[in-house]
């Protein structure tokens, strides 16, 4: 037992190096401060650049501490649900970052250790929502950001959504998890691409739409069941809609994918691709204004809220 403590310790201490990272100040630090509650300052706004970023990052996978001490690390600076706000001025932006899962708890552990500190340094107003696809029919990654889009907006003012991929990890904190002019597309340079593009019209793994954004795209489509199709449709909702994308340069915009095999009942669909040629119309009436889904349970863990629904996935 003894061990195990001193080991999450040591994560602990080697993780504040790592991150540079100040702890907070001892209840009696406090109390030498003098500052009694109710005379402090109003915050003022977060920079437009937040001062502590690091730019590239070293991102591994083969760290093994267990979900445990990731919570142990964490738990002073969250709040339950995967929940922050910078403590020492007023966020640019409210963001729920939106995840699609299914059975993916090992990656889940990687994500939540390298984001929470990436995200904390970017000074964000942030929530982490993981969405949970029920049962074992066909995933439908775009039903459930959509779903995952709703229940965060019943928790929450949010104003900017970023969608990701759980097995995608940034590596540069420059590359900001905000919302801009532009629905923006952040994963451009993931290195199972070779750090390219694969296409020009490319928009999957990473994205934020600020709601105006989403809305105005009438959501994402709910019928892409399956692998494959839903980011291009999603690019041709926002290219119909009159938007242009927004992206980091290649060098901000690097990520590193968890290897992993193909998922069960995730194949491609071959009917997908062939639904793009009517996306122009189709956008209209499937979305955010046809989306139908049942909340099975809600689970807010320190590091993120997990939320299980029933999208009515076909059998697989
Ligand atoms: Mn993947």
């Amino acid at each position: 037992m003894a061990n195990g403590r001193n080991n999450t310790w040591l994560i602990k201490q080697r993780f504040q190096e790592f991150w540079g990272i100040v702890p907070e100040a001892s209840n009696d630090d406090k109390e030498k401060m003098q500052i009694p509650a109710n005379t402090k300052k109003p915050l003022g706004p977060c920079p437009e650049t937040p001062p502590h970023l690091v730019g590239p990052l070293k991102v591994e996978f083969i760290v093994s501490q267990t979900l445990d001490e990731v919570r142990q690390l964490y738990s002073s600076s969250l709040q339950k649900g995967g929940r922050y706000k910078p403590p020492d001025c007023i966020a640019q932006q409210k963001v729920a970052v939106i995840i699609p899962f299914r059975n993916r708890h090992e990656h889940l552990k990687h994500w939540v250790y390298y984001l929470h500190p990436i995200l904390m340094r970017q000074q964000l107003d942030y929530g982490v929502y993981v969405i949970n696809q029920d049962g074992e029919g066909i995933f439908n990654r775009a039903k459930l950001m959509n779903a995952g889009y709703t229940e965060a907006l019943k928790e929450y003012d949010y104003q900017c959504f970023v969608f990701s991929d759980i097995d995608l990890i940034p590596i540069d904190d420059r590359n900001l998890y905000r919302c801009f002019d532009n629905p923006r597309h952040l994963a451009v340079a993931m290195d199972k691409f070779n750090f390219q593009l694969p296409y020009t019209s490319y928009f999957g793994g990473v994205s934020s739409l600020s709601k105006d954004q989403y809305l105005k795209i009438n959501g994402f489509p709910n019928t892409y069941w399956g692998w494959g199709g839903e980011d291009d449709d999603i690019y041709r909702r926002i290219a119909y809609s009159g938007m242009s994308i927004s992206r980091p340069d290649l060098a901000t915009g690097k990520y590193k994918m968890i290897k992993h095999h193909r998922d069960l009942h995730n194949e491609p669909n071959p009917k997908n691709p062939g639904k793009l040629g009517q996306t122009r119309s189709t956008m209209h009436k499937d979305g955010i204004n046809t989306l139908k889904y049942t909340v099975k349970e809600i689970v807010k863990d320190v590091l993120y809220t997990f939320i299980t629904v029933d999208i009515e996935a076909p059998p697989s």
